[in-house]
């Protein structure tokens, strides 16, 4: 059982100025002191680098995120730790990197608690400072203490309460994997007692159809590749499943759910700071926004659920102004990894870019590691703390903003936390423009890369050029080390390990380093 001390949470000001004559004073949370500025992360799922208006995107709309990008600060070379959700998500978490822990791959619907109880996560952070936490949407980081042991009709036997979660409303893992239904603190929300559940990710469930059976039950969504196990609303989906019966969500009300699930949270709890992990669906697939997205751009479903994403951020902001917590509240907009066209379901996005580009000029995809894979949009808008219409060109990693927004809020993190999370609060506030010396980036395969602010090397490994499951998805891989000079080849053309094989064994020596806890940035 961790304990919460609430000791923290100094004043904001001292904080970002850095000022060492000004005083730090500790803040009662209980009182309506608002200088402890709330916190909001909105983590998209599989936006890329080229997915908004703001960064560039030609065939979609995003005014919310242009306004919060207008208002703020727009990053053009911050990294996810790696290139899926579960060790994006673990990393960005717990703030070591996901590459270190076995079992931190794409999670199961069934997956035990990946993030251990005794884990001090983000949220313990910002709880221990005084801080009403919440994670809203996509967890994706398993639930319960066992794989595959989960009773999904009791309280499951541990979640995001015991990481320093005060509220949490999520769907286990993702829309194309079961249990398709969503868990309020550790519970099936809305269930439904005629409908037991039952989840399995080895045998299908005597009597239940299956997608590769029976595709004329694929009324809302066929399958390209995979997802053709359990139908949930007409889709295919990943694993087996029964029940569940009222509690199913159908994917095009999940953007409604958590949307009004997280206004709700910033409603109840406006007269005191909060940490919001706000982890949206869109724009991973089964993208099935609402209809009264559909053909709201000229890219079908996929540019749809960028859309339905951006509604989603503009009611919060909406929310935020109304309740008058606009200019209180620190706003980190980001995605888990980079983009993925085709990943499975048959939405056309492949046939209805249009020219868009996911991953605007970058090489690689999703699950590569290349940097597509992992470069992706970040804004920071904090009113008055952050200088409206920046942009930063700092390298920078979100394995950082844990340290960072401890920084902010004067946390000292207990020994051996988040180890592999620096400070780089100034560079996140637009104070400066310091680079983080180095990052790290993982590949789905877990082949490592290190990026410098001219460089980026990845080290060999005998994968496949390409994703060895559907569509043509570029890997990364390459049986001999790769160097690109980023500066002036950001598309990763023209490897020239050979010509440089000084800077070769520069990064390969801080990787190596680093692998051993032996560096720091
Ligand atoms: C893959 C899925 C893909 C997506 C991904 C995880 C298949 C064929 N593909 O295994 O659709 O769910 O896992 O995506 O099943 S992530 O963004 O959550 O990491
Ligand atoms: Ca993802």
């Amino acid at each position: 059982m961790k304990r919460y001390l609430f000791l923290t949470c100094f004043s904001s000001l001292a904080c970002v100025t850095g000022s060492a004559t000004q005083k730090s004073e500790k803040l009662n949370p209980d009182s309506a002191d608002r200088r402890c500025p709330n916190v909001l992360i909105i983590y998209a799922d599989d936006l890329g680098y080229g997915d908004l208006e703001c960064y560039g995107a030609k065939n979609v709309q995003t005014p919310h995120i242009n306004r919060l990008a207008a208002e703020g600060i727009r990053f053009r070379n911050a990294h996810a730790t790696a290139a899926t959700s579960t060790p994006s998500r673990y990393s960005m978490l717990t703030g070591e990197y996901a590459w270190r822990r076995p079992g931190t791959d794409v999670a199961a619907g069934n997956a035990g608690m990946i993030v251990r109880p005794e884990q001090y996560t983000l949220a313990d952070m910002f709880k221990n400072a005084g801080y009403v936490t919440a994670a809203i949407g996509k967890w994706h980081l398993g639930l319960g203490d066992k794989d595959g042991q989960q009773d999904w009709n009791a309280p499951l036997s541990a979640a995001l309460g015991d990481l320093g979660f005060d509220y949490s409303y999520i769907m286990a893992a993702t829309a194309d994997r079961v249990p398709c239904v969503f868990i309020e603190n550790g519970k099936v929300a809305d269930y439904d007692p005629e409908a037991p559940i039952e989840v399995s990710y080895r045998k299908p469930f005597e009597g239940e159809p299956l997608g590769k059976d029976h595709p004329e039950l694929l009324y809302n969504l066929k399958s390209s590749h995979g997802h053709d196990m359990a139908i949930v609303n007409g889709i295919g989906r990943i694993g087996y499943m029964k029940g569940g019966g009222k509690a199913l969500w159908k994917d095009e009300n999940i953007a409604d759910s958590i949307t009004t699930h997280a206004i709700g949270f910033i409603r109840e709890h406006k007269d005191r700071p909060f940490f919001m992990y706000f982890a949206t669906n869109d724009i991973h697939v089964p993208r099935f926004p609402h209809e009264r997205f559909r053909g709201k751009s000229p890219m079908g479903l996929r540019g749809d659920a960028i859309v339905q994403f951006d509604w989603s951020v503009g009611q919060i902001i909406d929310a935020l102004d109304k309740l008058g917590l606009a200019e209180n509240t620190l706003i980190i907009l980001s995605s888990d990894n980079g983009p993925v066209v085709d990943d499975g379901y048959q939405d056309r996005a492949e046939e209805l870019l249009n020219g868009h580009s996911p991953a605007g000029s970058l090489r690689g995809n999703k699950y590569s590691a290349f940097e597509g894979g992992t470069r992706i949009p970040v804004i920071v808008r904090w009113p008055g703390q952050v200088p409206p219409d920046r942009i930063s060109d700092a390298l920078v990693s979100q394995i950082d903003w844990f340290a960072s927004l401890a920084s902010l809020v004067g946390a000292e993190l207990p020994k051996g936390a988040a180890p592999d999370s620096f400070d780089y609060l100034g560079t996140w506030l637009g104070k400066n423009q310091t680079d983080r010396p180095w990052v790290i980036e993982q590949a789905a395969n877990h082949t490592l890369s290190v990026r410098t602010k001219d460089w980026k090397y990845i080290e060999p490994n005998d994968g496949p050029a390409l994703i060895t499951w559907g569509p043509k998805i570029e890997t990364g891989n390459l049986s001999t080390p790769q160097l690109y000079r980023i500066a002036d080849d950001v598309a990763e053309r023209d490897n020239t390990a050979l010509l440089y094989p000084d800077v070769v064994f520069e990064l390969q020596n801080i990787l190596r380093r680093v692998r051993m806890k032996n560096l720091k940035p």
